[in-house]
């Protein structure tokens, strides 16, 4: 799906505001800093387009900025991914994967609304898949969120489970933006809200939590990842690094215990990298300001799961 798979465009989302902590806006320059984009460059042989800066993009404030339907800046998480998806579709349009580091995880309402709209008009209007790797759902509406915090809330806008008529708050996405909620597959859940299961339940969302990965060992749930999403679709892979356990990502805004081995999480990006599938990926929730302890080690597991998903292999 891709016409020049050596070349990668490059996106720096230095955002927070999908959630309530400091420093989740500071991981892409982390992530640099450790080496990854040299290493993609001069190991992995990609060239790189689009962002050699990080773009602050909590500068993007809204004169105003009042909750709506309960979520928090609203206008300024919506502006944020309206540009997003932008800066992604350019970028895939020209036939290169994209690799955004974040930046919360709402950052992928933008991220995904380009990666499909650019693989549709690409490809006769072929539809892309979204392999979410994360402890959590992230598939709220408004009105389930009991945080209001829109990082848990970008599948439901992704898959317009959730819509909304204001142009400002997430009204800019049309339905070439969209994914369908067939072509979603989740990997590593372990934190759901009551209210996110009845969504999962309600439209048969394909979901493997941990208790499936230790039933069935992360091989045999990859594979069944891949068999549900189908060998002749794009994929969008979109990983959350709190998915790993926090032995492994301490540094990250809503931990849960119980999740990922390092190699668990490279496993998957490694076997998504095999298809030959994979248009776009996604880094988010790495924030370098908490647990500081922990944090180098959460940025080489950062940079290890990209360096898996755009190719690197261990022989
Ligand atoms: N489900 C909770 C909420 O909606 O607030 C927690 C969401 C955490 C989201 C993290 C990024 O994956
Ligand atoms: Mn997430
Ligand atoms: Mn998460
Ligand atoms: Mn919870």
């Amino acid at each position: 799906f891709l016409s020049s798979p050596s070349d990668l465009g490059v996106v720096l989302v230095g955002f927070s505001g999908g959630q309530c902590k400091d420093g989740v806006d500071a991981a892409p320059t982390a992530l640099v800093q450790a080496g990854l984009l040299d290493q993609l460059s001069d190991e992995l042989g990609y060239k790189l387009h689009g962002d050699s800066e990080v773009h602050n993009y909590n500068e993007m404030k809204p004169a105003h900025d009042e909750p709506y339907r309960g979520m928090k800046n609203p206008r300024a998480v919506s502006a944020v991914t309206e540009t997003l998806a932008a800066q992604v579709y350019n970028q895939a349009r020209q036939g290169r994967m994209v690799l955004t580091l974040g930046g919360d995880h709402s950052i992928a309402i933008g991220t995904i609304a380009g990666t499909a709209k650019a693989v549709r008009e690409r490809y006769n209007g072929r539809e892309i898949a979204v392999i979410w790797v994360d402890a959590h759902a992230d598939i709220n509406t408004p009105e389930t969120s009991e945080s209001g915090n829109v990082h848990g809330m970008p599948v439901a806008f992704a898959t317009g489970l959730a819509t909304s008529k204001e142009r400002d708050i997430f009204g800019w996405l049309t339905e070439d933006q969209r994914i369908s909620t067939r072509k979603l597959v989740y990997i590593g859940l372990r934190d759901v809200d009551k209210g996110e299961k009845k969504i999962l339940r309600d439209h048969g969302i394909r979901a493997f939590s941990m208790h499936d990965i230790d039933r069935h060992g992360i091989g045999r749930v990859v594979e069944l990842a891949l068999a549900h999403i189908g060998a002749d679709t794009p994929i969008h892979l979109s990983f959350d690094v709190d998915a790993l356990d926090p032995m492994w990502a301490p540094s990250t805004g809503t931990p849960v215990r119980g999740g990922l081995t390092l190699r668990e999480g490279d496993y998957i990006a490694e076997c998504v990298h095999e298809t030959g599938q994979l248009v776009a990926m996604d880094l988010v929730e790495v924030n370098p300001n908490l647990e500081v302890a922990g944090a180098s080690e959460t940025v080489r597991a950062g940079v290890s799961l990209v360096r898996c998903a755009l190719g690197d292999t261990l022989l």
